[in-house]
C-alpha cells in the first residue's frame, strides 16, 4: 500500500512536471501557498464553499472514528451527519460552527455514509444535495431544504428520481442550475452506463475512454433532474477524450466555477491523488484538459471547491496531516488560488516542500 502511494505521488509529480514543460509560457512550479486549517477542533472533509448573504458558508462532510476500519469501497468513510460553517474572513477570521444541520436518522430512505454535499440558493431557499447509500447499499442523491444557509435542512422523503453515485455539486448560471455528480470505485459510477444500472460494474481498460462525471439541469423546484444526465467529457489538446490510463482522468469530486466567462470543471483524479481542471464554453462541456490545481496531499482522497470572496479566489480542500495520515479522518483547509494572465491556474503544492 505504502509503495503504491509512493508510486502514485511520483506519477503525480511527473505529470505536474510534464504539464510544466508543456506550459512553458507560465511558470508552473507548484506554489507553496500558505494554507489554513479552518476547524482544528474536529475532522471535516470535502468542503463546498459558497457566498450567501455576504458571508462565506462551508458545507463539509463530517469524518469521525466510527469503528469501521475496512477501506474496501470506502466503507471507512462512514459519516452520519453534516455541520455548516461560516466566516467573514477565510484567511484569519473566526470560523463559526453552526452545528448539526442534517443527520442520517432524519433521512427516511438513507442507510449509511453521508458523503460530500453541496448547497445552492434559489429564491431565498437553500437546497442541500447529498449522497447517501440507500437501504440496498446503492448510492443515491438526496435533497434537503432550509430557509437559511445555516439550516437546519429538512430532507425530502425520497432521493432524486434517476440519481446515482456521489459528490453532487451545483452551478448556478444565468438563472439555471446544473448538478454535477459521480465518483468511481466506492462511489459506484462504474455500475452505470447511459444512466442505467448494469449487471457488473466495470472500469474501462487503460486505452479505453475514461468514465465521465455527469451533469443535468435541475427542475424549477430544485428537487429533481429536469433532464437525463449527460456525460461531462474531458478532451486532451488534440480533441480526444481522456483515456482511463491517463493520470489526469476524472475520478470524483466534480466542481464547476466561472472565470472570465469560461467554465472551469475541476475534479479529483482519485487513484493518482491530484486535483485537475479543464475549461469549456458552457456548463455541459466538453471541457479541454488544462493542468493540475493541487499536487497530492497527505491521505488517499483529495477533494475541493473553488470560490471567489471579497475579490480573491480561494481553494478549499482537505488533508489528513492532523490525524497522522488516517485517510478517513481529514481536516478542511483553505488557501488562495491564483490565475496566470492567460486564465490558467497556478499549481499549488499539496504538501509544502
Ligand atoms: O468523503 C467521502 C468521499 O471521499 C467523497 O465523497 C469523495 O469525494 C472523497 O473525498
Amino acid at each position: 500500500m505504502k509503495h503504491a502511494r509512493t508510486l502514485a505521488v511520483m506519477l503525480a509529480a511527473a505529470a505536474t512536471l510534464s504539464y510544466a514543460t508543456a506550459q512553458e509560457k507560465s511558470d508552473d512550479t507548484p506554489l507553496n501557498t500558505p494554507a489554513r486549517y479552518l476547524f482544528p477542533d474536529d475532522y471535516m472533509a470535502d468542503p463546498s464553499a459558497h457566498v450567501f448573504e455576504g458571508k462565506l458558508y462551508i458545507y463539509p462532510s463530517h469524518d469521525w472514528e466510527s469503528g469501521v476500519t475496512d477501506p474496501t469501497d470506502g466503507n471507512h468513510f462512514n459519516m452520519r451527519d453534516y455541520h455548516v460553517f461560516s466566516t467573514k474572513d477565510p484567511e484569519k477570521g473566526k470560523v463559526t460552527d453552526h452545528g448539526v444541520v442534517l443527520s442520517l436518522e432524519e433521512i427516511p430512505w438513507a442507510g449509511r455514509q453521508l458523503w460530500a454535499c453541496d448547497v445552492a440558493e434559489k429564491d431565498g431557499k437553500y437546497y442541500m444535495y447529498f449522497p447517501a447509500k440507500d437501504k440496498n447499499d446503492i448510492f443515491r442523491i438526496g435533497v434537503a431544504v432550509a430557509d437559511k444557509p445555516y439550516g437546519p435542512f429538512k430532507p425530502q422523503p425520497h432521493p432524486m428520481r434517476g440519481s446515482y453515485s456521489i459528490d453532487p455539486a451545483v452551478l448556478e448560471d444565468n438563472g439555471s442550475y446544473y448538478i454535477y455528480f459521480g465518483g468511481l470505485q466506492g462511489g459506484q459510477l462504474q455500475r452505470f452506463r447511459d444512466n442505467k444500472a448494469i449487471e457488473c460494474g466495470t472500469i474501462p481498460g487503460k486505452d479505453e475512454e475514461a468514465l465521465p462525471a455527469r451533469v443535468a439541469r435541475l427542475s424549477d423546484d430544485m428537487l429533481e433532474f429536469a433532464e437525463e444526465p449527460r456525460p461531462v467529457v474531458i478532451l486532451d489538446a488534440e480533441g480526444n477524450p481522456l483515456k482511463n490510463g491517463d493520470p489526469h482522468r476524472f475520478f470524483e469530486a466534480a466542481w464547476v466555477h466561472k472565470y472570465n466567462g469560461k467554465y472551469y470543471f475541476s475534479y479529483s483524479t482519485g487513484t493518482t491523488h491530484m486535483l485537475c481542471y479543464a475549461i469549456g464554453d458552457n456548463p455541459y462541456g466538453p471541457f479541454t484538459y488544462q493542468g493540475v490545481i493541487l499536487t497530492p496531499v497527505v491521505g488517499w482522497t483529495t477533494h475541493h471547491s473553488i470560490c471567489q470572496y471579497k475579490g480573491k479566489w480561494y481553494l478549499f480542500f482537505h488533508d489528513s496531516t492532523p490525524s497522522g495520515g488516517h485517510s478517513h479522518l481529514r481536516s478542511m483547509k483553505v488557501c488562495e488560488l491564483q490565475y496566470n494572465p492567460d486564465g490558467t491556474i497556478r499549481t499549488i503544492a499539496g504538501e509544502p516542500r
